[in-house]
């Protein structure tokens, strides 16, 4: 028998086989493919310097503005033609009606730039096939269909251009209801003029018309695109991408389908409750309940909420995608720029705690706030101002220096003890809504090492938020008033706490926690060794208040560290609840 004889190829053949990879599948995978980690990590710079940037989702659905027929139909606006089944030809008609006279480029560009925003990514085409830009592709666009028969796509790469912000595009290459062909994720065409097939679909409008937007406008930084559904396959997806080498310093995103990875994880509406370690992160979100405008969709979310947002994902080593949506005239709407506007003031003042910063050394361990860091210093982002003045982090650190951002001539105490470093903060906070303590660790970052519980002298086991590890992509704990466990959206997150036991025995357990009615129902247990208590979540005065509730009995064995987990077995509404402590009084106990 003869062995086979295995050679390295030649360094030629192997340029060439390269080479032929290269040509069959484009930019995005000879990145995924050839790009060093250098590289890749020029290219991605000023994206993860940015942190802040502009989602826009504009198209021919802000004429309806969420009713149709009188009707106000619930979900997200720019859905409502797929919501209700509305006829190609009929939906159609809302080109005709689309005139945004009011839209001012320069104007849109300049409410992102005083936001704090780096950059904008703009719906090109969203899922109702509408073409947002002037295309050779199909009719069916601002520029051929429209009494407007203008291209804001290139008024505003020439905006950006002029005021220094970055313009991407969002693409739907797969999902479209008005081309025969076009996918509908989920469903089904409803319109016999839909029919058609994907692939002819993909080869005259989705091609060319990538290939369109990524030609047409100077550098576009961003290809953004969405809802691959199952029908992008490999082969499918690889005729997007040859375009790509138009743009070779373009980013893109993880949903064009087939099993490209793309530079940029998308989380959508949520916060995970740790980032995504080894891979860049975006999360995208609405200010309201919308993404495409809706005429009474006035469900806004608070200044507040907004950024302290920005600070959670910034903390987790992540950007912040904000969406607007404009009016069918072409404007932002005002609640929407005003909170914009109370962003960037915030930003002006603490934006060095933000930008070109990178993910908390101190994982979830902050009840008080987040912590970025950057350049060797941690950027502490105070949420609550703690009453007795004491802000404790968990560092060993003994040359440590700290001071307000906006006082740095002014150094703060700081005792550095044997589990963590206080710092004395003045009474009252510099923002209300986070203020930001610089800290000088005077070296590399010593983390105090994780403290868990101890079952206390009187043999009460408390196992508060602050003390648990969340486990998952969504829950995570929260400030404001006391720690508690929230945005617990996953069911498949959990919480868990190691405790130390000196006195086992039986023990009445409690939790105490919010909920509204949309978490009401969610079923869950606690369980420690064989031990399992479950229980049903109520609503608590529309999660206003924070209840008591009484789970059952149960024995802890032995003495030591007891591993105590609370997991969910059913979540029908939208979140799990908000945790703030589980309770283990012993059953022989004092009643008081
Ligand atoms: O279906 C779309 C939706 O309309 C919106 O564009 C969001 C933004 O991320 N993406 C899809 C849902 O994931």
């Amino acid at each position: 028998m003869h062995a086979a004889i295995v050679r390295p190829l030649a360094m030629k053949t192997k340029t060439v086989i390269l080479a032929i990879l290269l040509a069959a599948f484009g930019t995005c995978a000879a990145q995924e493919q050839t790009e060093t980690p250098q590289e890749h990590d020029a290219r991605m710079q000023w994206w993860r310097e940015a942190r802040f940037g502009m989602f826009i989702h504009w198209g021919i659905y802000s004429v309806p503005a969420g009713t149709w027929n009188g009707e106000q139909v619930k979900g997200i606006g720019e859905w409502i033609m797929n919501k209700r089944k509305i006829p190609v030809a009929e939906y159609a008609r809302f080109a005709g009606q689309f005139n945004p006279v009011k839209f001012n480029a320069d104007e849109w560009v300049r409410i992102a730039r005083d936001a704090g925003q780096k950059y904008i990514i703009i719906t090109a085409k969203h899922h109702d096939g509408f073409a947002m830009f002037g295309t050779k592709a199909s009719r069916y666009n601002i520029c051929d269909a429209t009494p407007f028969r203008r291209d804001p796509l290139k008024e505003l790469a020439e905006a950006c251009r002029k005021q220094g912000i970055k313009l991407g595009f969002y693409y739907s290459q797969a999902q479209d209801w008005h081309h025969p062909g076009g996918a509908v994720k989920g469903g089904t065409h409803w319109d016999k003029a839909q029919d058609g097939n994907f692939d002819e679909y993909l080869d005259k409008i989705a091609a060319p018309q990538v290939r369109e937007i990524l030609s047409n406008y100077g550098n576009v930084a961003v290809l953004w695109f969405d809802t691959p559904s199952d029908v992008m396959t490999k082969e499918r997806a690889e005729k997007l991408l040859p375009s790509l080498k138009l743009q070779p310093h373009i980013i893109t995103n993880n949903r064009l389908g087939g099993g490209f990875k793309g530079d940029t994880e998308t989380p959508e509406q949520k916060i995970p409750s740790s980032g995504f370690p080894g891979r860049d992160w975006e999360t995208c979100m609405t200010i309201n309940d919308t993404w495409g405008y809706k005429s009474y969709d006035t469900n806004f979310k608070s200044t507040e909420k907004l950024l302290r947002n920005l600070i959670d994902i910034a903390s987790k080593g992540g950007n912040y995608l904000l969406n607007v949506g404009p009016t069918a005239e072409g404007v932002i709407p005002e609640p929407e720029a005003e909170r914009l506007k109370e962003m960037g003031a915030w930003l002006k003042i603490n934006g060095e705690a933000i930008y070109g910063t990178s993910a908390s050394p101190f994982g979830k361990q902050l009840a008080w706030g987040r912590c970025t860091q950057k350049g060797g210093r941690l950027y502490l982002h105070v949420f609550d101002w703690p009453a007795n003045g004491e802000l404790p982090v968990p560092i060993l650190n003994q040359n440590v220096k700290a001071w307000l951002l906006t006082n740095s001539g002014e150094k703060l105490k700081c005792v550095v003890g044997k589990d963590k470093a206080v710092l004395q903060l003045p009474a009252t906070a510099p923002d209300t809504i986070a203020s930001v303590v610089v800290l000088d660790p005077g070296g590399p970052v010593q983390l105090a090492p994780i403290s868990i519980p101890r079952q206390a002298q009187g043999g009460i086991i408390l196992l508060t938020a602050a003390d648990a590890e969340v486990v998952g992509s969504t829950a995570q704990l929260e400030g404001g008033g006391e720690p508690n466990i929230g945005h617990w959206t996953n069911a498949k997150d959990f919480v868990r706490w190691d405790v130390e036991v000196l006195k086992p025995g039986d023990f009445d357990v409690s939790m105490i926690y919010a909920a509204d009615a949309s978490s009401a129902g969610s079923e869950f247990t606690v369980v420690t060794g064989d031990q399992v208590l479950s229980g049903k979540i109520q609503d608590t005065t529309n999660g206003e208040t924070y209840l008591s509730f009484k789970l059952g009995k149960l024995r802890i064995q032995q003495a030591g560290k007891v591993t105590v987990t609370m997991k969910v077995i059913s979540k029908p509404g939208r979140s799990v609840m908000n945790l703030r402590v589980l309770i283990l009084k012993p059953s022989d106990g004092d009643e008081t």
